[in-house]
């Protein structure tokens, strides 16, 4: 195997190699941890494990591939999302399940965000021309998930899910509205000639390396905060026997 020097003023590769050492180190913590956890909790504990761990392994792919290229593994980063991002709607859908959720709510979110991602795909790939398009699509599914978890199904369920319940899914809900907003901001820095005339990084090599720098930094806060929160909701809910 060839070796690739990384270089210390390449901040993407840097990103790229912190983020994989990040995840990794969540996945054996969350991992390790669900032996330690109330029953009730345990499946969440390991979905937030599992989160961690499948961007794990897609970083250590998507880590050798910007360094053996220098190109953006767009393709990568979209499997990635969509094998992740349904999983965070598996963890709405475990915490309000004692209020009741019904398995429609599970699908609602899923549907929505692999819309959402696969429209965002779309923009970033095989339609460049129309990203604005299928920026404001993906942002449409985006803003539905907003409002089922800050107003919708999932909030009314976690008020009724006891008081842990209800204040997890407030921080959860933050994350969802600005943790997740990064994404457009990383997707608008990587369309070429800008959103809406705003052209924000004029060179095109350049406009894709910003984009995987904001890509790499909201995938930890919210894939490890996520699982964070998760982790202490398990703590503290001594609610249940
Ligand atoms: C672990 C990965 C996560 C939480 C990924 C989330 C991705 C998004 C919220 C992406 C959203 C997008 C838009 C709202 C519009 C532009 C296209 C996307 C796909 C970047």
């Amino acid at each position: 195997m060839e070796h690739v020097a990384l270089a210390n003023d390449n901040y993407v590769a840097f990103t790229f190699f912190i983020g994989t050492m990040a995840m990794m180190a969540a996945s054996v913590f969350f991992f390790f941890e669900v032996n330690n956890t109330k029953k009730e909790w345990r499946t969440s504990v390991l979905v937030s494990g599992l989160i961690t761990f499948i961007a794990a392994v897609h970083y250590y792919y998507m880590r050798g591939y910007n360094l053996e290229t220098g190109q953006s593994p767009t393709f990568f980063r979209y499997v990635d999302w969509i094998l992740t991002v349904p999983l965070m709607c598996v963890e709405f859908y475990l915490i309000t399940k004692k209020a009741g959720a019904k398995i429609g709510l599970l699908w609602k979110l899923i549907v929505a965000s692999l819309f959402m991602l696969v429209t965002g795909y779309f923009g970033e790939t095989i339609y460049r021309d129309s990203s604005v398009f299928w920026g404001v699509v993906s942002g449409a599914a985006y803003f539905y998930i907003v409002y089922l978890i800050w107003f919708g199904e999932v909030a009314k369920l976690a008020n009724e899910a006891g008081p842990q319940v209800a204040k997890a899914n407030r921080v959860l809900a933050w994350f969802v509205l600005v943790g997740w907003a990064i994404y457009p901001v990383g997707y608008i820095l990587g369309t070429p000639g800008g959103l809406f005339g705003m052209v924000l990084v004029s060179d095109t090599a350049a406009a894709m390396h910003a984009m995987d720098i904001v890509y790499n930094i909201a995938d930890a806060i919210n894939k490890i905060g996520f699982g964070l929160v998760i982790y202490a909701l398990s703590r503290s809910d001594e609610t249940e026997a």
